[in-house]
């Protein structure tokens, strides 16, 4: 079919990075566009080379055809490419899209310039219109314009067919850690404009109100005819100074025309992510009597991004930067995002506390930028490179020193006039070489005005000064290296980690340990967490295909509906593929938050408290540019016997970086055991992204420590053991025994601890009575839990008390089992219980290394609701902190528990055996009672999935372990 193109095989020829391709430009045409989106014929060829048939079925457009019922399904690898063959050559399977339909151009376009935009088509772009070729494009992330107007006749229907073929040279350099798809996966275009237009419009506002505004014209520009603009209704004067330097050195020449306006904004209201002030620009081409030729829309912000120091300051302020890493993705559309979906996403994030985002791996979908514009966030546009699998070699590649320039220089002149926009990025995994320093030189002499990075410009450490990076922005750097380099007097450049606390399942240990370094810390300024989704892709579990567009609403609360499933790498039975390696965001696939949010949302509380003893609190301001006008505050006291007080509050005047103190909002009452003090921060008034009320941080200090476990006197009864010395109860179906283990988390797996545990036989120790001791009304059970590894030795006293069971146990780790996942009781309820309330940390799942945003109070949450669905089953649903809880069924009948110390505790349907058998959720049956978790001590998460494994501080210690409850019925 590709007859046209055959000769020359654009898919093998990385120096061919486009044909008949009109230059990129930042004037935003969607506005004045018929958009061509919706069925299109189709057909998908084996390979580029294959003649096209009469055999059309049809697909959807804008979309991924691996999604839509076609043979070719989605495939996941992330460093190594699907394929054996060296850049540049490609598979000689090779599907190919071929997308047809009819186009009606207006009849009143007749004269006018008209051009064809494909938004994004992975990963050549061959197009032909009435059998003509008319053009070529690469890079599966940008957009790419055809002029058709000497192809069409405006009345006339016009054939247009686009050919993608999906491997090409293109891909050694698309290899991001990702679903591979093919398709068109943003919309198409067409309009029409007059033939001397706006080609492009570039803005320069700066913090103290000075904007110029650059406007080329492409084609002579006829006498007489001029450009203005104005802003907010304020016209905007010609720059005359440039016009005489223009006329003098004949810059004006035959082909560009160039006009420059500018204007000074008297109180300009500045840009940040905090304070996202924009103006309206429009920008108008006229013709000789006055009328408008052409007209450009912009939204512009007023802001200064400047490296000083080792500081990355935005209008003269050192920011920290919270930031994720976000993929344009959809569990249903793959790379096809619309437009609520994106808000969506940064609303979200927004409620979070997030205020940066990399654009990973790739120039994300355009409608992304106007909404960091608008709602607030710095962003890192990085762009479309990477060649992971062969890095080495395509780094100093002359070949693909043509697709480097031209993917980084057509990212910034897109995306330009974004002042969400900070730092440029030049791609990301792909070594460092000549093709980046090339791509380099190119934005520093057209953008001076922002940063440059590059994570893999730092061959010779952080400091290096090498042209590629301004910024030291390493991937997964332990904490105490970040903190090292910052205090070894060598730091020569602002150290925020485009890439740290991978998010893979049950994650984001140390994520506050981070952050208490970078904020005391001068030189860390942040980073951006791995990542914003989990990729799974809703799946048909029947015939193991990709749901599709027809899956919308098969998902609630990141659980899919019977019968499907979130498919991670080989689900759909590809070779090779890098499995669950796709899931690692802080959102499950529908966007349901992972538990990791709220610890990130407290981590960046705008608003902090610290306890002044007995006198008080000191509330902190802690944003860098709002006041606290915008936010109203609750007390909350949480009293261990159960009571929780609450008093409006009233916020101090505090300008950022304030702090003040203000009296204590209650009477401590007598008694009441241990005292927590929260100030549920919402915001007061609607927020872009919040209507009022949202919570924005729940600040906690803790008033009085008071020892939680009460003495309950000794009851004249005896406590029923079976033969094995195991506790006999109603309530229980499976007596409290020693756990060591817990189903793996994937940082447990990829860091290897899970490994070394089924090596040591942690999952499965035999346990072998030694001695059952009865004295009074208690009764001593000494076991041995035999591992391959070491024997563990496990003594329980069960004591009959006033209203129940008291269990005081221990367990002697050996120096053998020097890291194992608990250590503490398991056990489990009979069917009945379905509400746990607890006092302790929560109410959402919290581990011992994540578990700063998760405030000591009374919780409550039905059984069924404690998990988290990661989609690889692992453990999942703890507490931390907890003191004291109840297991109910609805008529009040169940069991209460109170712990002698604060603990980690879980509560769910599954033994840690089933969810480590299971590799989905829609595998796992849920057991009629509850499986109850006390542990002494619980392994931290870590991020050992890509980065530093936990803290030594939070793994298990080997020695003797003691903890002890009082098991009541209700
Ligand atoms: C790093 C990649 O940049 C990112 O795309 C993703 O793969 C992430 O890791 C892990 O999920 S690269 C890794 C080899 C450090």
């Amino acid at each position: 079919m590709t007859a046209p193109f055959s000769w020359l095989r654009p898919w093998e020829a990385p120096e061919v990075t486009s044909w008949g391709r009109l230059p990129m430009c930042a004037v935003d045409r969607r506005r004045q566009a018929v958009v061509l989106d919706g069925e299109w014929r189709f057909q998908l060829l084996p390979s580029p080379e294959t003649a096209v048939s009469d055999a059309w079925g049809s697909s959807y457009v804008p979309g991924a055809w691996t999604l839509q019922d076609t043979d070719d399904l989605p495939q996941y690898t992330n460093v190594r490419m699907p394929f054996p063959e060296f850049p540049p050559h490609v598979p000689a399977a090779n599907p190919t899209g071929v997308y047809e339909r009819a186009v009606d151009v207006p009849g009143e376009w007749a004269g006018r310039r008209i051009v064809l935009q494909v938004g994004a088509a992975e990963s050549v772009l061959l197009v032909e219109v009435d059998g003509r070729p008319v053009g070529i494009s690469k890079d599966s992330h940008l957009a790419a314009e055809f002029e058709l107007t000497d192809v069409v006749r405006p009345g006339s229907p016009a054939r247009v067919r686009l050919t993608v073929v999906k491997w090409s040279d293109a891909s050694h350099i698309e290899d991001q850690d990702q679903w591979w798809h093919g398709g068109i996966t943003r919309s198409v275009l067409l309009y029409a404009t007059d033939p001397l237009h706006l080609a492009d419009v570039t803005v320069r506002a700066r913090r103290d109100g000075d904007l110029r505004v650059d406007c080329a014209v492409r084609g002579p520009l006829p006498d007489g005819w001029y450009v203005t603009g104005d802003l907010d209704g304020q016209f905007l004067a010609q720059d005359a100074e440039f016009d005489r330097a223009n006329a003098e050195d004949e810059r004006v020449s035959g082909f560009l025309g160039e006009a420059r306006l500018r204007a000074t904004v008297p109180g300009v209201r500045t840009w940040t992510a905090e304070t996202p002030e924009l103006y309206g620009l429009t920008v108008r081409l006229h013709r000789p009597d006055g009328t408008v030729a052409d007209t450009s829309h912009h939204r512009v912000g007023f802001r200064d991004v400047e490296i000083v120091g080792r500081d990355l300051l935005i209008n003269g302020e050192r920011v920290f930067i919270r930031g994720v890493n976000r993929h344009d993705f959809h569990p249903l559309t793959g790379r096809t995002v619309s437009y609520d979906d994106m808000r969506a996403d940064l609303v979200l994030l927004k409620r979070f506390g997030f205020n940066a985002i990399r654009t990973a791996h790739y120039p994300n979908d355009p409608a992304l930028y106007d909404l960091a514009d608008e709602l607030g966030f710095y962003v890192v546009d990085e762009a479309d490179i990477e060649s992971h699998d062969h890095a080495h070699e395509i780094a100093d590649d002359p070949r693909y020193l043509n697709a480097f320039v031209d993917r980084v220089s057509r990212m910034v002149l897109r995306d330009k006039n974004h002042p969400s926009v900070i730092i440029w990025s030049l791609g990301n995994e792909s070594d460092y070489g000549a093709n980046h320093d090339a791509a380099a030189g190119w934005v520093r002499r057209h953008d001076p005005t922002r940063p440059v990075q590059y994570e893999g410009a730092a061959k010779r450490g952080w400091a290096d000064p090498d042209v590629a990076s301004d910024i030291a922005c390493p991937m997964y750097a332990p904490i105490e290296e970040c903190v090292a380099h910052a205090l070894s007097g060598k730091q020569t450049k602002p150290l925020i980690q485009c890439e740290y606390s991978h998010a893979m399942g049950n994650s984001n240990g140390t994520l506050a340990d981070h952050w208490a370094a970078i904020e005391a810390t001068p030189g860390l300024q942040g980073g951006f967490i791995w990542e914003f989704w989990d990729h799974g892709i809703l799946q048909r579990v029947s015939d193991g295909r990709p749901a599709g567009r027809a899956g919308a609403g098969l998902y609630e609360r990141g659980v899919a509906a019977p019968g499907h499933r979130w498919a991670y790498g080989g689900d759909f039975g590809e070779v090779p593929h890098d499995g669950a390696f796709i899931a690692d965001g802080v959102v499950l696939p529908d966007r349901t938050p992972k538990p990791v949010l709220y610890e990130h949302r407290e981590i960046a509380a705008p608003v902090r408290l610290q306890c002044l003893r007995h006198e008080g609190v000191v509330i902190g301001n802690h944003q860098h540019f709002r006041g606290l006008d915008w936010l109203t505050g609750e007390w909350r006291l949480s009293l261990a016997d159960g009571r929780t007080l609450t008093a409006p509050a009233e916020l101090p005047d505090l300008r950022p970086g304030e702090t003040a103190a203000v009296p204590l909002p209650f009477e401590l009452p007598e008694g009441g055991g241990e005292a927590w003090l929260t100030l549920r921060v919402t915001t007061a008034r609607d927020e872009p992204w919040a209507p009022a009320g949202t919570v924005v941080c729940l600040p906690q200090v803790r008033l009085r420590a008071t020892p939680v476990q009460r003495t309950l006197p000794v009851a004249d009864r005896t406590v029923e053991v079976d033969a094995d010395g195991l506790l006999v109860h109603p309530l229980l179906v499976a007596a409290p025994t020693l756990s060591l283990w817990r189903a793996p988390t994937d940082n447990d797996e990829l860091g290897g601890m899970a490994g070394r545990w089924r090596d040591w036989g942690l999952d499965a120790p035999v346990r072998e009575l030694v001695a059952v001791r009865r004295a009074g009304s208690s009764v001593g059970v000494l076991a041995e839990y035999v591992c391959a590894a070491g024997v563990v030795r496990h003594e329980q006293v069960f004591t009959a008390v006033e209203g129940g069971i008291r269990v005081e146990e221990s367990a002697e780790l050996p120096e053998t089992l020097n890291d194992v996942a608990r250590v503490g009781s398991v056990f489990e309820t009979v069917a009945g219980p379905t509400l746990l309330e607890w006092f302790g940390q929560g109410p959402w799942e919290s581990y011992p290394d994540r578990s700063t945003g998760a405030p000591v109070g009374h919780h409550s949450l039905p059984v069924d609701e404690l998990f988290t669905p990661y989609l690889r089953p692992q453990e999942s649903g703890g507490r931390h902190g907890v003191r004291h809880f109840t297991l109910s069924a609805p008529d009040a009948t169940g069991l209460a528990v109170e712990l002698a110390r604060p603990s980690q505790i879980s509560v769910n349907r599954y033994r840690a055996a089933d969810l480590a058998a299971a590799a989905h959720h829609d595998e796992l049956r849920p057991r009629a009672g509850c499986v109850v978790h006390i542990d002494a001590a619980h392994r931290g998460l870590g991020t050992a999935s890509c980065g530093p494994d936990t803290s030594p501080a939070y793994l298990v210690p080997t020695g003797t372990h003691r903890w002890g409850w009082v098991l009541r019925v209700l």
